[in-house]
């Protein structure tokens, strides 16, 4: 019986539960195709990360014994899309099944459920058991829960686990310690070096094929950094676990113009990719911290991370899809300023977003959340397009993680599933925790006027137009009674500011109002 096994491009790991019961005689199957590459125009960084993985993943399976069939995008025959290189490699040999692992996206995912008839050959398609928690754990535990807190899942599954507990309790007689987390960066503080990989002659060939293809895509290829395989991606763990994850914690939630990484592990892309695996990033964290060598509140906001959040969101996502997507419970229809491509703006922390994102396809969590997503979820940026461009910029992104960050956590358009209240901020966030507002041209000290920073008058145009929404939200309501206390005059400075703001950035598009 021979079988025909498929592997996605962010299926890269050997323990793969489609290739566990590999035989000789089967074949596994790879493909480069436009398709994936261009459902959203990935950063040109993303596309050669993943194909230069692919390649080196290929290689790796073939010194397993295993016969690999590779496309590469620019083979003359390639279908251009997944399920056209399945029917190629099924056409004029005798497979009796197709074995493949559930797509982490909602599209490709209900494609496949049309393989079986469409290939008329049975197709198995394998959970993700990549996946600390099955889907099934988290609907079982979200059932009948009318808040679906990330903190009580991630409780229970450090219980299940046993990472970080000191019997039934958790280790240090705490969950959480958020609280410690939320330091600014001394000035005088020192930032490790990152370690880097060089792109060896297979990375180099796909960086040549990226431009050529993918050439008109948003980002830069250069300086081309990312590990491509399981032994580099683990020696970037290594440095990360030696050199950053002490002070992770500690500076978790701040921000330094110039500086992509401070003290994150940039080891998302990799995680998602299937180069390292979640469980065993844990575990290392957590040793660490048994031998001394990291601080608990690093250790433990870091697991927090992997454990909770990015098991978290992947329930979520699959909980909801499809519908999930189509939310947009605040209403914001406001077009993607095109500074989200061009990083011109005068906004010097926006700006610096922009560029390290289309430097590394990185940019880490709090400029993700608090910069570009809080700016767009108080300008009223349209969900869809939003959605997008996450999508697209960041080497670590598909949508099962993507999409409940973005639309849930960052836009609240999920009218409340993820966040008990949006993630709106003024500039005063952002000068707590950066040092952008000091070489910024607008001033964060001004609330109103041209040269106020826009995200001081965005923050209340934001609570005043949505105003119907969140005034019930128990915890906007001192928010609401600053803003029962603004005189007539201030409202209007707010309004008028906004509006000529949007003006300026090509966004003035009235907000229709749900009807
Ligand atoms: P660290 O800060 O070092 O965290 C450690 C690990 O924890 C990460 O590598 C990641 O695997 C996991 N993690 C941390 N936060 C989250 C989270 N909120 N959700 C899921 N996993 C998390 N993450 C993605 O992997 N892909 C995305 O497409 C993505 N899009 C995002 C969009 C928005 C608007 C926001 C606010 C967050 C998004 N995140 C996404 C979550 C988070 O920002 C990234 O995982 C993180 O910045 C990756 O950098 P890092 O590896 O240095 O993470
Ligand atoms: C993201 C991506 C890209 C850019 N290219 C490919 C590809 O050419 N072949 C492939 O198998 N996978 C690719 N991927 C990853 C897929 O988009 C991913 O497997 C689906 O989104 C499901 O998570």
């Amino acid at each position: 019986m021979a079988t025909l096994r498929l592997v996605l491009g962010d299926q890269l790991t050997a323990e793969l539960a489609s290739l566990r019961d590999y035989r000789t005689g089967d074949k596994v199957l790879m493909a480069e195709v436009a398709e994936e590459a261009t459902y959203v125009r990935h950063h040109k960084k993303k596309i050669a990360f993943l194909f230069s993985a692919m390649r080196h993943f290929a290689e790796d399976l073939r010194s397993r014994q295993m016969d690999v069939a590779y496309t590469s995008i620019d083979d003359e025959a390639n279908a251009g899309s997944l399920d056209g290189e399945v029917a190629r490699a099924l056409h004029g040999e005798s497979f009796d099944r197709v074995v493949v692992v559930e797509a982490g996206e909602y599209r490709l995912r209900e494609a496949m459920k049309g393989w079986a008839e469409r290939f008329g050959i049975p197709v198995e398609i394998r959970r993700d058991d990549r996946f600390i928690a099955s889907q099934d754990r988290f609907d079982a535990w979200a059932q009948g829960r009318k808040r679906l807190t990330m903190e009580y899942f991630y409780r229970e599954l450090r219980r299940e686990t046993g990472l970080l507990m000191d019997g039934d309790d958790p280790a240090g007689g705490q969950w959480n310690f958020d609280h410690d987390n939320r330091k600014k960066l001394p000035s005088d503080i020192t930032i490790p070096d990152r370690a880097r990989i060089h792109p060896d002659a297979i990375t180099e060939d796909v960086l040549r094929l990226v431009e050529d293809r993918f050439g008109d895509h948003f980002g830069d290829l250069d300086d081309f950094w990312y590990a491509v395989t399981v032994d580099d991606a683990q020696a970037h763990l290594d440095w990360f676990i030696d050199q950053a994850l002490p002070r992770f914690g500690d500076y978790q939630d701040a921000m330094k113009l110039g500086e992509a990484f401070l003290f994150h592990s940039v080891l998302s892309a990799y995680i998602n990719a299937g180069l390292l695996d979640p469980m065993s990033v844990c575990r290392r964290a957590e040793q660490a911290w048994t031998e001394g060598k990291a601080p608990l509140n690093a250790v433990e906001g870091f697991v927090r991370q992997i454990l909770g959040w990015r098991e978290y969101v992947r329930g979520i996502y699959f909980r909801y899809m499809p519908d999930y997507l189509q939310r947009n419970a605040l209403n914001a229809h406001r077009p993607l300023p095109d500074f989200y491509w061009t990083a011109n703006t005068k906004m010097a922390c926006v700006r610096d977003a922009v560029l390290t994102t289309k430097r590394h396809a990185y940019a880490h969590h709090i400029q993700r959340l608090m910069v570009t997503g809080n700016f767009a979820l108080i300008a009223g940026i349209d969900p869809a397009p939003v959605n997008d461009w996450y999508l697209s910029v960041y080497a670590d992104a598909y949508e099962w993680v993507e999409a409940p960050n973005t639309h849930g956590m960052a836009l609240f358009a999920d009218g409340g599933l993820m966040a008990t209240k949006p993630y709106a901020s003024s500039g005063a966030y952002i000068n707590k925790m950066s040092d952008s507002c000091k070489s910024c041209s607008y001033a964060v000290t001004k609330k109103n006027g041209p040269q106020a920073c826009p995200f001081n008058y965005l923050y209340w145009n934001f609570l005043i137009e949505n105003e119907d929404s969140l005034r019930g939200n128990h915890r906007l309501g001192m928010i609401y009674k600053s803003l029962d206390r603004m005189g007539e005059e201030k409202r209007h400075a707010v309004h008028a500011d906004s509006q000529r703001f949007f003006a300026e950035i090509g966004i003035a598009e009235p907000k229709e109002k749900a009807s």
